[in-house]
């Protein structure tokens, strides 16, 4: 049975089903995604990454509940909901805490880590795709910043927030990430903390060289103190969120950023396609060519072409 029109009419239930069976790797929630994409491009996707336990998730849950408010449909994928390290609590979990609980214009979605065959980016992004056909008008994506996987998944939203939590460390933890560069909007979090104010004034300062060469001089990447657990500095975050979507169309940037979105995800699809078969219809002819590369018959090279070539010749799915 197709989940699709449950999925478009919004019912929980049908979207909770297709996400389900798409990160099952379901064969027939194949075709059901593909019209998910087809239908979605209208939501707002808020990419939330920060190093681990800098804070996202009880940021998120706050953000949910404020977005609420405005009357909007929000929907959450977290990606790796708790690093055992970071004390971090599951997402899921805040999220029954906060005012927002029970909630129908609420979803919240908490993907594993990472599937069997990678392939993390485009597993999270075809949720993305589910919500925001679902008519979730903001869908917010919460990535822990360390690898390039999530990285990947934070830059192919629209606006991208970088959380910073004080007193971690001497450095800007963010520059350890590598995702200082990909904020839109930067957030140092627990400012209830006294070391908050260094933390903010580290960002400025670095934002300040940063803008001689800066490529985006119709947008100033604000740095936003936020206290989750005190409810303060949420609307103003909200507020910046929703600047830089209007910035960004009045620009003409949303345009570039979805293409370039769209660039990133078909290399991503090709390549998930790729390990997928090679995972799948390729051993037996890799048992077989390994005696060739170890022989030296073969490079590596020229033994992956001959792989891929007789792999196209199976199929095209
Ligand atoms: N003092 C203070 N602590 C906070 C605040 N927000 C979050 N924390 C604490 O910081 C810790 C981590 O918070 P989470 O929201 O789970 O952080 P996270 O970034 O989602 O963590 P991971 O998902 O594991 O990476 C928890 O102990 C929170 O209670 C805040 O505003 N002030
Ligand atoms: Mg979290």
């Amino acid at each position: 049975m197709s989940l699709l029109p449950g999925v478009l009419a919004g019912e929980t239930r049908a979207i909770a089903r297709l996400l389900t069976r798409a990160e099952a790797g379901a064969a027939e929630a194949r075709e059901a995604l593909d019209a998910a994409y087809a239908a979605a491009g209208r939501a707002h996707v808020v990419g939330i990454t920060g190093v681990p336990g800098s804070g996202k998730s009880t940021l998120v849950a706050k953000l949910v509940a404020d977005i609420r408010r405005t009357g909007r449909r929000v929907a959450v994928v977290a990606v790796d909901p708790s690093s055992p390290y970071s004390g971090g609590a599951i997402l899921g979990d805040r999220i029954r805490m906060a005012e927002v609980a029970g909630d129908p214009g609420v979803f919240v979605r908490s993907m594993a880590t990472r599937g069997a065959l990678g392939g993390l980016a485009h597993g999270t992004l075809e949720a993305v795709d589910v919500l925001d056909a679902a008519g979730f008008e903001v869908v917010l994506i919460e990535t822990v910043g360390v690898g390039q996987d999530e990285v990947d998944v934070a830059r192919a939203a629209h606006t991208t927030v970088v959380v910073s939590a004080p007193g971690l460390g001497d450095d800007i933890q963010a520059i350890k990430a590598g995702i200082l560069e990909i904020a839109d909007v930067h957030v140092v979090s627990k400012c209830d903390r006294p070391e908050s104010d260094r933390a903010i004034a580290d960002l400025r300062n670095m934002l300040a060289l940063d803008l001689a060469t800066s490529r985006r001089p119709l947008w100033r990447v604000p740095v936003l103190p936020v206290a989750s657990l005190r409810d303060e500095g949420i609307g103003a975050l909200r507020e910046a969120i929703d600047r830089h979507r209007e910035a960004l169309d009045a620009e003409g940037g949303l345009l570039a950023r979805r293409r370039e979105i769209a660039r990133r995800r078909l290399v991503k699809a090709g390549e998930d396609i790729l390990r997928e078969r090679f995972s799948r219809e390729g051993e037996e002819r890799i048992a077989a060519l390994l005696q060739d590369l170890v022989e030296r018959r073969a490079s590596p090279r020229a033994a992956a072409r001959a792989l891929l070539d007789e792999l196209a010749e199976g199929g095209t799915r």
